[in-house]
């Protein structure tokens, strides 16, 4: 037996975290993850978006909304970009570590859309110029995991 999600985003509900840390970054991520879950036969009215301050306070609202059992999957969006001090490094691993905790403890999708780079050029490149847009990528794993784990519960 071989199981697999489809790539359709129709009746699913899905919650956007984003970090308003380097927001112009964290926007075009957004602006990514809602054009993938609109071209995929989403609903962006069921789309809930949630602002949190930066990428650290991510997993702590990932956790409360995946409590509340209403959503098939969350998308984590953030820009960690390296500063001239290490806090950035704490920043990224407590956000990745958080996430995959989360996504594990509450059994649902919580997709990792935080960009870590070491300029904000490189951040930008992947928000939509040169390297795609993550957000767009982060959208469709939610969608392909939420009709994955429907397929195999
Ligand atoms: N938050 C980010 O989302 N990206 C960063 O690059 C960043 N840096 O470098 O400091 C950042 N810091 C803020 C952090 O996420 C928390 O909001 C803050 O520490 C308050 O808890």
């Amino acid at each position: 037996m071989i199981y697999e999600g489809t790539l359709s985003a129709k009746g699913l509900k899905l919650a956007i975290i984003v970090g308003r840390f380097n927001s112009m970054v964290t926007e075009s991520l957004l602006g990514g993850s809602e054009d993938a879950i609109r071209r995929h036969g989403g609903d962006l009215d069921d789309t809930d978006i949630v602002y949190v301050p930066g990428a650290y306070e991510i997993p702590l609202t990932a956790q409360v909304l995946a409590q509340k059992g209403t959503y098939d999957a969350i998308i984590c969006l953030g820009a960690v970009i390296k500063g001239s001090t290490d806090h950035y490094d704490h920043v990224a691993s407590e956000a990745a570590k958080g996430i995959a905790s989360v996504s594990l403890n509450e059994n649902v999708p919580v997709i990792f859309g935080v960009l870590t780079t070491q300029t904000t050029e490189q951040a930008l490149e992947r928000a939509g110029l040169k390297a795609g847009n993550k957000g767009y990528e982060a959208a469709m794993a939610a969608i392909e995991m939420a009709s994955v784990l429907q397929t195999i519960q």
